[in-house]
């Protein structure tokens, strides 16, 4: 065999070449599919995980509404100014435990509801949803573990707990309701109760001086701080954790969900008192409820929220141009093809639904 034989010929090489460069072409491409995949799915596991965690704190507020709120002898409270205003209760009237306005009020992202929850339990402040009890001696009750006890510098209101609806729950001393916790035992006698085999309720407000017997949170779609990642025309749901100041209009902002399209509120209502649910669920309980009303009809509470799953996705294709938000027929039918989320296409959208039957209206 000679030398000229044993070599390549250019033929040879070139076809050599070109199998290389087809096998390289096809790995790189299966690369970068591949990690295409991986950044898509990664978000969407971050995605679950976070709307977890914060649609898990909603359900709990959700469930703590009219938790610790006082039903009769209401001195003068302040509420809010601004966005939400609408849903105050004002001075000497009961504190309604919900109320959302439906639609938004023009305020909020694509038109989505407007929520808001009072309860002892929403505040931010350590205080917020403690609770005791104060007997005539004034001695408090302590509890195990002790992080569960009130701090001496907590500021509360104190509720007699009354026996018909006329004085059920009255707020004790409705001039000036609000004390710190060490200053109510056993020293002060404005708070004890009268009876000496009864005991008054202390409840946590907050760690600063409130304006209003209550913590109050609102919830609902905001257009700022909103993550690029996230579809045009949505936003982040937000609890607005309503601050004890004379105007309230300085919240602090939680984010509990990025990337949100709507949010809608459904009332599971018993009007005419026989145990069992209306046939039809109310998209609206603002107007002409009070808080009794509520206390004694309101038995379950519907929140449903149209989100983004992960990224943007150009290889995916969301099957419908519109989806249904709200599980109890009082929602909408959100129409993304008139919403403004343009692309919308290219997203994944899941509904969350959260029911709540709400335990603290009455208790
Ligand atoms: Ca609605
Ligand atoms: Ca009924």
């Amino acid at each position: 065999m000679n030398r000229r034989n044993a070599a390549f010929t250019l033929v040879e090489l070139m076809i050599a070449m070109a199998i290389v460069m087809v096998v390289l072409y096809a790995s790189i491409n299966f690369f970068i599919v591949s990690v295409r995949q991986y950044k898509v799915q990664t978000k969407l596991a971050e995605t679950n995980v976070e709307g977890i965690l914060g649609l898990e704190l909603f359900r709990q507020d959700l469930e703590s509404m009219g938790y610790g709120l006082p039903w009769n002898n209401l001195g003068n409270y302040s509420e809010k100014t601004g966005n939400g205003s609408v849903l105050n209760d004002g001075n000497g009237i009961a504190p309604r435990a919900v109320a959302s306005i439906n639609g938004g009020g023009g305020f909020t992202v694509n038109n989505s509801d407007y929520l808001v929850i009072k309860s002892a339990r929403v505040g931010m402040s350590d205080a917020a949803g403690k609770w005791t009890t104060l007997t005539k001696a004034g001695s408090v009750r302590t509890w195990s573990p002790a992080s569960e006890n009130l701090a001496n510098n907590d500021y509360v209101i104190v509720l007699a707990l009354g026996s018909t609806d006329a004085n059920r729950r009255s707020l004790v001393n409705n001039t000036s309701p609000y004390t710190t916790y060490s200053a109510l035992s056993p020293t002060s006698t404005d708070f004890l109760p009268v009876d000496p085999y009864s005991a008054n309720i202390i409840y946590g407000i907050d760690n600063v001086p409130p304006v209003r017997p209550f913590n109050r949170a609102d919830y609902y779609i905001d257009n700022t701080g909103v993550p690029q990642r996230c579809a045009p025309n949505t936003g982040v749901l937000v609890k607005a954790v309503v601050a004890h100041d004379a105007s309230g209009t300085t919240p602090t902002l939680l984010p509990l969900l990025d990337c949100v399209a709507d949010m809608q509120v459904e009332y599971g209502l018993d009007t005419n008192a026989d145990g069992v649910l209306d046939n039809t669920y109310s998209d609206d309980i603002s107007v002409g409820k009070t808080a009794a009303d509520i206390r004694t009809q309101l038995l379950e509470v519907r929140v449903s929220i149209l989100a983004q799953e992960g990224q943007r996705d150009d290889s995916y294709a969301y099957p419908y141009d519109n989806v249904t938000v709200g599980s109890a027929g009082a929602g909408r039918t959100f129409n993304f093809t008139t919403s403004g989320i343009s692309g919308f296409k290219n997203y994944r959208w899941k509904v969350y639904n959260i029911v709540v039957k709400p335990k603290n209206l009455a208790q």
